[in-house]
Protein backbone atom coordinates (compact mmCIF):
# COMPACT_ATOMS: atom_id res chain seq x y z
CA UNK A 1 0.00 0.00 0.00
CA UNK A 2 1.55 3.49 -0.88
CA UNK A 3 2.65 5.70 1.78
CA UNK A 4 1.40 8.81 2.42
CA UNK A 5 2.37 11.82 4.41
CA UNK A 6 -0.21 10.93 7.04
CA UNK A 7 1.75 7.77 7.70
CA UNK A 8 4.79 9.21 8.01
CA UNK A 9 4.12 11.14 11.03
CA UNK A 10 5.59 8.70 13.13
CA UNK A 11 2.37 7.46 15.13
CA UNK A 12 1.94 4.80 16.93
CA UNK A 13 5.24 4.93 18.09
CA UNK A 14 8.37 7.25 17.99
CA UNK A 15 11.23 5.03 17.43
CA UNK A 16 13.88 8.01 17.90
CA UNK A 17 13.13 9.47 21.48
CA UNK A 18 13.81 12.94 22.48
CA UNK A 19 17.90 13.57 23.62
CA UNK A 20 19.50 11.39 21.40
CA UNK A 21 22.71 12.30 20.21
CA UNK A 22 23.03 12.90 16.30
CA UNK A 23 24.01 16.15 15.50
CA UNK A 24 21.80 18.63 13.93
CA UNK A 25 20.63 17.99 10.36
CA UNK A 26 21.86 14.22 10.57
CA UNK A 27 19.89 12.44 7.60
CA UNK A 28 21.02 9.21 9.15
CA UNK A 29 18.51 9.83 12.77
CA UNK A 30 16.03 11.12 10.35
CA UNK A 31 15.85 8.46 7.74
CA UNK A 32 15.61 6.58 10.92
CA UNK A 33 12.54 7.86 12.60
CA UNK A 34 10.43 7.64 9.91
CA UNK A 35 11.58 4.12 8.62
CA UNK A 36 11.74 2.24 11.87
CA UNK A 37 8.86 4.30 13.38
CA UNK A 38 6.84 3.03 11.05
CA UNK A 39 7.16 -0.55 11.93
CA UNK A 40 8.54 0.66 15.40
CA UNK A 41 6.56 -2.69 17.31
CA UNK A 42 7.79 -5.48 15.19
CA UNK A 43 10.95 -3.94 14.84
CA UNK A 44 14.22 -6.11 16.34
CA UNK A 45 17.55 -4.17 15.55
CA UNK A 46 21.10 -4.83 15.27
CA UNK A 47 24.17 -1.84 15.03
CA UNK A 48 27.19 -2.15 13.95
CA UNK A 49 30.02 0.23 15.37
CA UNK A 50 28.88 3.35 13.90
CA UNK A 51 27.16 6.79 14.44
CA UNK A 52 24.19 5.08 15.18
CA UNK A 53 26.06 3.20 17.89
CA UNK A 54 26.35 6.64 19.37
CA UNK A 55 23.42 8.78 18.58
CA UNK A 56 21.01 6.12 20.42
CA UNK A 57 22.06 6.93 23.83
CA UNK A 58 23.38 4.95 26.60
CA UNK A 59 21.73 3.54 30.06
CA UNK A 60 18.31 5.73 31.52
CA UNK A 61 19.03 8.43 28.00
CA UNK A 62 18.96 5.72 25.59
CA UNK A 63 16.36 7.23 22.63
CA UNK A 64 16.39 3.75 20.24
CA UNK A 65 12.50 3.11 21.19
CA UNK A 66 13.13 -0.24 19.85
CA UNK A 67 14.84 -3.50 20.91
CA UNK A 68 18.14 -3.23 19.60
CA UNK A 69 21.91 -5.30 19.76
CA UNK A 70 24.91 -3.02 19.07
CA UNK A 71 27.73 -5.64 17.44
CA UNK A 72 30.96 -5.56 16.42
CA UNK A 73 31.39 -3.32 13.55
CA UNK A 74 32.09 -7.02 10.90
CA UNK A 75 29.40 -8.88 12.93
CA UNK A 76 26.11 -7.23 12.30
CA UNK A 77 24.88 -9.38 9.47
CA UNK A 78 26.09 -12.46 11.38
CA UNK A 79 24.28 -11.51 14.25
CA UNK A 80 21.30 -10.36 12.29
CA UNK A 81 21.00 -13.83 11.25
CA UNK A 82 21.35 -15.53 14.19
CA UNK A 83 18.15 -13.11 15.87
CA UNK A 84 16.18 -14.10 12.40
CA UNK A 85 16.61 -18.12 13.11
CA UNK A 86 15.99 -17.98 16.47
CA UNK A 87 12.97 -15.76 16.04
CA UNK A 88 11.57 -18.00 13.55
CA UNK A 89 12.08 -21.42 15.71
CA UNK A 90 9.69 -19.36 18.19
CA UNK A 91 7.21 -18.99 15.88
CA UNK A 92 7.78 -15.05 16.32
CA UNK A 93 8.96 -14.96 12.39
CA UNK A 94 6.44 -11.38 12.62
CA UNK A 95 9.21 -9.82 13.75
CA UNK A 96 11.70 -7.93 11.46
CA UNK A 97 15.01 -7.87 11.68
CA UNK A 98 16.85 -4.50 10.65
CA UNK A 99 20.59 -4.06 10.33
CA UNK A 100 20.70 -0.04 10.45
CA UNK A 101 24.32 0.68 10.04
CA UNK A 102 26.56 3.30 7.57
CA UNK A 103 28.94 2.86 4.75
CA UNK A 104 32.02 1.74 6.80
CA UNK A 105 30.42 -1.57 7.37
CA UNK A 106 28.61 -2.27 4.89
CA UNK A 107 30.64 -1.08 2.31
CA UNK A 108 34.20 -2.19 3.74
CA UNK A 109 34.37 -3.89 7.03
CA UNK A 110 31.38 -5.79 7.59
CA UNK A 111 30.65 -6.93 3.47
CA UNK A 112 31.97 -10.45 4.25
CA UNK A 113 29.25 -11.05 6.66
CA UNK A 114 26.79 -9.59 4.47
CA UNK A 115 27.48 -11.42 1.34
CA UNK A 116 27.33 -14.19 3.60
CA UNK A 117 23.92 -13.30 5.02
CA UNK A 118 22.61 -13.24 1.35
CA UNK A 119 24.04 -16.03 -0.09
CA UNK A 120 22.53 -18.07 2.25
CA UNK A 121 19.08 -15.66 2.04
CA UNK A 122 18.73 -15.11 5.93
CA UNK A 123 15.71 -13.23 6.34
CA UNK A 124 16.55 -9.52 6.98
CA UNK A 125 17.01 -6.07 5.66
CA UNK A 126 20.19 -4.58 5.73
CA UNK A 127 20.01 -0.49 6.18
CA UNK A 128 23.47 1.12 4.64
CA UNK A 129 22.82 4.59 5.85
CA UNK A 130 25.33 6.58 3.12
CA UNK A 131 27.61 9.59 4.47
CA UNK A 132 29.96 8.24 2.58
CA UNK A 133 33.27 8.37 5.17
CA UNK A 134 33.51 6.86 8.96
CA UNK A 135 31.98 8.92 10.24
CA UNK A 136 31.79 8.66 13.79
CA UNK A 137 35.80 7.96 14.01
CA UNK A 138 36.26 12.04 12.28
CA UNK A 139 35.32 11.32 8.75
CA UNK A 140 38.00 8.64 7.14
CA UNK A 141 38.00 7.99 3.58
CA UNK A 142 35.50 4.89 2.80
CA UNK A 143 34.54 2.60 -0.08
CA UNK A 144 31.32 4.99 -0.53
CA UNK A 145 33.59 7.68 -0.53
CA UNK A 146 33.33 9.80 -3.72
CA UNK A 147 35.61 10.92 -6.26
CA UNK A 148 36.95 14.59 -5.32
CA UNK A 149 36.07 14.47 -2.23
CA UNK A 150 38.60 15.65 0.92
CA UNK A 151 38.33 13.42 3.76
CA UNK A 152 41.05 13.20 6.57
CA UNK A 153 42.62 10.68 4.97
CA UNK A 154 42.41 11.71 1.28
CA UNK A 155 43.16 15.16 1.86
CA UNK A 156 43.86 15.83 -1.52
CA UNK A 157 41.24 14.48 -2.74
CA UNK A 158 39.52 10.92 -3.41
CA UNK A 159 40.49 9.61 -6.39
CA UNK A 160 39.08 6.22 -6.06
CA UNK A 161 35.83 5.24 -7.69
CA UNK A 162 32.55 4.79 -5.77
CA UNK A 163 32.21 1.21 -4.64
CA UNK A 164 28.75 0.28 -5.69
CA UNK A 165 27.17 -2.05 -2.92
CA UNK A 166 23.70 -2.35 -4.28
CA UNK A 167 25.22 -3.54 -7.23
CA UNK A 168 27.32 -6.12 -5.47
CA UNK A 169 24.21 -7.14 -3.39
CA UNK A 170 21.87 -7.72 -6.93
CA UNK A 171 25.42 -10.02 -8.04
CA UNK A 172 24.82 -11.72 -5.10
CA UNK A 173 21.03 -12.36 -5.17
CA UNK A 174 19.64 -10.61 -2.90
CA UNK A 175 15.89 -10.76 -3.16
CA UNK A 176 15.19 -6.78 -2.94
CA UNK A 177 17.62 -4.12 -3.96
CA UNK A 178 16.83 0.14 -3.73
CA UNK A 179 18.44 3.32 -3.08
CA UNK A 180 16.66 6.11 -1.88
CA UNK A 181 17.62 9.32 -0.32
CA UNK A 182 16.38 11.53 3.17
CA UNK A 183 14.83 14.18 0.52
CA UNK A 184 12.40 11.48 -0.18
CA UNK A 185 11.10 9.79 3.09
CA UNK A 186 7.89 8.66 1.40
CA UNK A 187 9.90 6.97 -1.33
CA UNK A 188 12.10 5.55 1.57
CA UNK A 189 9.49 4.43 3.91
CA UNK A 190 7.53 2.90 1.04
CA UNK A 191 10.77 0.71 -0.41
CA UNK A 192 11.50 -0.25 3.21
CA UNK A 193 8.19 -1.32 3.78
CA UNK A 194 7.99 -3.52 0.41
CA UNK A 195 11.72 -5.05 1.44
CA UNK A 196 10.10 -6.35 4.65
CA UNK A 197 7.21 -7.92 3.08
CA UNK A 198 9.69 -9.91 1.18
CA UNK A 199 11.17 -13.29 2.95
CA UNK A 200 14.93 -13.44 2.18
CA UNK A 201 17.75 -10.98 2.73
CA UNK A 202 16.84 -7.48 1.63
CA UNK A 203 19.27 -4.44 1.08
CA UNK A 204 18.40 -0.76 0.73
CA UNK A 205 21.57 1.88 0.80
CA UNK A 206 20.09 5.48 2.05
CA UNK A 207 21.80 8.69 1.26
CA UNK A 208 21.96 11.14 4.11
CA UNK A 209 23.79 13.99 4.65
CA UNK A 210 26.18 14.73 7.63
CA UNK A 211 27.05 17.99 8.40
CA UNK A 212 30.12 17.64 10.10
CA UNK A 213 31.77 15.20 7.52
CA UNK A 214 30.28 17.18 4.80
CA UNK A 215 31.17 20.43 6.17
CA UNK A 216 27.57 21.64 5.18
CA UNK A 217 25.07 23.70 6.69
CA UNK A 218 23.20 21.66 9.00
CA UNK A 219 19.87 23.97 7.48
CA UNK A 220 20.42 22.79 4.33
CA UNK A 221 21.13 18.87 4.71
CA UNK A 222 17.64 18.33 2.98
CA UNK A 223 18.07 20.83 0.57
CA UNK A 224 21.55 19.20 -0.62
CA UNK A 225 20.56 15.32 -0.61
CA UNK A 226 17.54 16.51 -3.30
CA UNK A 227 20.25 18.19 -5.08
CA UNK A 228 22.19 14.64 -4.87
CA UNK A 229 18.94 12.98 -6.53
CA UNK A 230 18.57 15.95 -8.86
CA UNK A 231 22.10 16.06 -10.42
CA UNK A 232 22.44 12.50 -11.17
CA UNK A 233 25.12 11.93 -8.29
CA UNK A 234 22.67 9.65 -6.48
CA UNK A 235 20.57 7.28 -8.90
CA UNK A 236 17.26 6.26 -6.97
CA UNK A 237 16.17 2.81 -7.74
CA UNK A 238 14.48 -0.53 -7.03
CA UNK A 239 15.79 -3.72 -8.20
CA UNK A 240 13.47 -7.08 -7.65
CA UNK A 241 14.79 -10.76 -8.27
CA UNK A 242 11.97 -12.19 -9.22
CA UNK A 243 11.77 -10.04 -12.67
CA UNK A 244 15.61 -9.59 -12.87
CA UNK A 245 14.36 -5.64 -13.60
CA UNK A 246 15.67 -2.18 -12.23
CA UNK A 247 12.63 0.51 -11.70
CA UNK A 248 13.65 3.72 -11.21
CA UNK A 249 11.83 5.74 -8.38
CA UNK A 250 9.65 8.49 -9.45
CA UNK A 251 11.48 11.13 -7.48
CA UNK A 252 14.45 10.46 -9.67
CA UNK A 253 13.13 8.75 -12.76
CA UNK A 254 13.84 11.85 -14.78
CA UNK A 255 17.03 12.23 -14.04
CA UNK A 256 17.80 9.37 -15.47
CA UNK A 257 18.03 11.59 -19.05
CA UNK A 258 21.25 13.52 -18.84
CA UNK A 259 19.65 16.35 -20.42
CA UNK A 260 17.31 17.13 -17.28
CA UNK A 261 20.10 16.73 -14.44
CA UNK A 262 21.08 19.88 -12.75
CA UNK A 263 25.40 20.30 -12.65
CA UNK A 264 26.70 18.33 -10.07
CA UNK A 265 28.70 21.44 -9.15
CA UNK A 266 25.29 23.09 -7.43
CA UNK A 267 25.80 19.53 -5.22
CA UNK A 268 29.67 19.90 -4.76
CA UNK A 269 29.05 23.52 -3.69
CA UNK A 270 27.34 23.69 -0.48
CA UNK A 271 29.65 21.04 0.82
CA UNK A 272 33.14 22.04 2.01
CA UNK A 273 34.40 18.04 1.65
CA UNK A 274 34.37 19.34 -2.33
CA UNK A 275 36.09 22.80 -1.74
CA UNK A 276 38.99 23.24 -3.96
CA UNK A 277 37.97 20.31 -6.24
CA UNK A 278 39.74 20.87 -9.86
CA UNK A 279 37.64 20.52 -13.15
CA UNK A 280 39.33 17.41 -13.77
CA UNK A 281 38.11 15.83 -10.70
CA UNK A 282 34.74 17.31 -11.92
CA UNK A 283 34.74 15.55 -14.69
CA UNK A 284 36.10 11.92 -13.08
CA UNK A 285 33.08 12.56 -10.94
CA UNK A 286 30.54 12.91 -13.94
CA UNK A 287 31.91 9.90 -15.34
CA UNK A 288 31.57 7.86 -12.04
CA UNK A 289 28.05 8.94 -11.61
CA UNK A 290 27.38 7.89 -15.20
CA UNK A 291 28.87 4.48 -14.46
CA UNK A 292 26.26 4.03 -12.13
CA UNK A 293 23.36 5.08 -14.29
CA UNK A 294 25.20 2.78 -16.82
CA UNK A 295 24.82 -0.36 -14.86
CA UNK A 296 20.88 0.47 -13.80
CA UNK A 297 19.73 0.76 -17.50
CA UNK A 298 21.42 -3.27 -17.70
CA UNK A 299 19.36 -3.68 -15.78
CA UNK A 300 15.44 -1.97 -17.15
C1 LIG B 1 37.26 -3.64 13.36
C2 LIG B 1 37.04 -2.22 13.81
N1 LIG B 1 37.76 -1.25 13.24
C3 LIG B 1 37.57 0.04 13.61
C4 LIG B 1 36.65 0.34 14.59
C5 LIG B 1 36.46 1.80 15.01
N2 LIG B 1 35.23 2.33 14.46
C6 LIG B 1 34.08 2.34 15.18
S1 LIG B 1 32.83 3.08 14.37
C7 LIG B 1 33.84 3.43 13.06
C8 LIG B 1 33.34 4.21 11.89
C9 LIG B 1 32.05 3.70 11.35
O1 LIG B 1 31.83 4.25 10.06
P1 LIG B 1 30.52 3.94 9.27
O2 LIG B 1 30.26 2.49 9.24
O3 LIG B 1 30.63 4.60 7.96
O4 LIG B 1 29.36 4.59 10.14
P2 LIG B 1 29.23 6.12 10.59
O5 LIG B 1 30.18 6.31 11.73
O6 LIG B 1 29.58 6.98 9.44
O7 LIG B 1 27.82 6.22 11.01
C10 LIG B 1 35.13 2.95 13.26
C11 LIG B 1 36.25 3.08 12.29
C12 LIG B 1 35.93 -0.71 15.18
N3 LIG B 1 35.00 -0.49 16.11
N4 LIG B 1 36.16 -1.99 14.77
S1 LIG C 1 28.57 12.55 12.08
FE1 LIG C 1 27.08 12.60 10.39
S2 LIG C 1 26.04 10.58 10.35
FE2 LIG C 1 27.11 10.83 12.33
S3 LIG C 1 25.54 11.63 13.73
FE3 LIG C 1 26.65 13.40 12.89
S4 LIG C 1 25.49 14.01 11.05
FE4 LIG C 1 24.81 11.96 11.62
Amino acid sequence: MPVTQKDLMIKPKDALLKGHFACAGCGSALAFRHAIGSVADKAVLVVPASCASVYQGSGKGVAFNVPTINTAFAASDAVASGISRALKKKGKDDLKVIVWGGDGSAADIGIATEIGACDRQENILHVMYSNNVYGNTGGQRSGDTMIGARTTTTPKGNTTPRKMVPFIMMANNARYVATASSAYLEDFVEKFQKALSFEGFKFIQIDISCPPNWRSDSALSIEISRLGVQTGIWPLFEWDRETNTAVLSRPGKKYGDKANRKPISDWTSLQGRFRGITDEELIALEKDTERQWNFIRKFM
